[in-house]
């Protein structure tokens, strides 16, 4: 399904340009971590020197993830991140096909036209054109798993450690929702490699990932599940909100929402979920969807945003009320397709 080529000249692109920028989107996930940390081990033992830079902080269920205290914040640190910028001599683009995905490092990096690119991603329609080396495909779990097949390509012998294993299964278990969607059997094929080769303890990473919640994160959950979820069962959907007052009872953290828009598909006759959160001065939405309904689509046509067919998000530049009113003046255009 690969072509090999692709694999050969990224692998040359990271040999040949020493100072990688690994740059990857907005709100970073298990994925975007995952991935980005996998390639920067593995450009490492390529004899590279790279940093790995996100727009802002990632959720604290994932600061044990091996290397995320390297990674640079962006918001944070912005200075430094800009200095790394301006020596890279190239950039890796990783879990994201649109640089507006980059958020506040937008308009720096619009400053850098001229230092090749490249994109490693699975997310639809990225303009390839842009880039030294695109590795684009859709039909992948992961990021991760497409940065796997790039270490495999050059030999898990030499390149696969236990650390790199660590990041790419965390990328693949946080991205199908613990193996329950987006799975290919390639996907469970390249996840018994990478445990078989390295004897890491599953059971653990899953726990480090799942198992590590605050009181008042499940509390939060609990909370928007009773009071802000709403059954819309004649379009087979639902919603919840969570204002910014909703967050601040709960102390909120980073990530404390991450995961909540999966619960309401648990329902047999929903089809779509949709979660709306309120943030300093935006809006932001999760969408996801079961079976053909694209949440992609929807995203992308009315909320600012896309994503992949059944997971995607967006933002709304106004205020929470005025979010829920257009959500439900979209959903009459979708009824048939979300009552399938
Ligand atoms: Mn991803």
């Amino acid at each position: 399904m690969y072509n090999e080529l692709i694999f050969r000249l990224i692998i040359d692109l990271i040999v040949k340009y020493k100072k990688l920028v690994i740059v990857s989107h907005v709100n970073p996930d298990g994925d975007a971590l995952g991935s980005s940390l996998a390639l920067y081990f593995f450009a490492k033992k390529l004899g590279s020197n790279p940093v790995v830079i996100v727009p802002n902080d990632f959720p604290k269920f994932l600061s044990w993830m091996p290397c995320a205290d390297d990674i640079i914040i962006f918001d944070k640190n912005q200075e430094k991140a800009v200095e790394l910028m301006n020596e890279a001599e190239l950039f890796c683009y990783l879990d994201f096909n649109t640089e507006s995905r980059t958020g506040l490092m937008h308009n720096d990096l619009c400053h850098f036209n001229k230092t090749p690119k490249i994109l490693i991603d699975h997310h639809i329609g990225p303009d390839c054109s842009k880039f030294e080396a695109c590795l684009s495909e859709t039909k992948v779990s992961s990021t991760s798993e497409l940065v796997a097949e790039l270490i495999k390509y050059q030999g898990f012998d030499n390149y696969l450690d236990s650390d790199t294993a660590t990041n790419l299964l965390v990328g693949m278990i946080t991205d199908t929702g613990s193996f329950s969607h987006s799975i290919f059997k390639n996907t469970f094929n390249i996840c018994g490699e990478l445990l078989s080769l390295t004897n890491l303890d599953y059971k653990a990473i899953h726990q480090n990932i799942y198992d590590t919640s605050s009181e008042n994160r499940l509390r939060l959950l609990g909370f928007l599940i009773n009071d802000r979820m709403t059954i819309l069962n004649e379009y087979n959907t639902a919603f919840i909100y969570a204002s910014l007052a909703d967050l601040e009872k709960f102390d909120y953290q980073v990530g404390d929402t991450e995961g909540v828009v999966n619960y309401p598909l648990s329902i047999s006759n929903i089809n779509m979920s949709v979660l709306i959160t309120e943030r300093q001065g935006v809006i932001r939405l999760s969408f996801r969807s079961k079976g053909d309904f694209s949440v992609n689509d929807l995203a992308n046509k009315y909320f600012n945003g896309g994503g992949h067919q059944n997971a995607a998000g967006g933002t709304l530049n106004c205020s929470l009320e005025e979010a829920i009113e257009k959500l439900l003046s979209v959903l009459p255009e979708y009824k048939e397709l979300l009552n399938k």
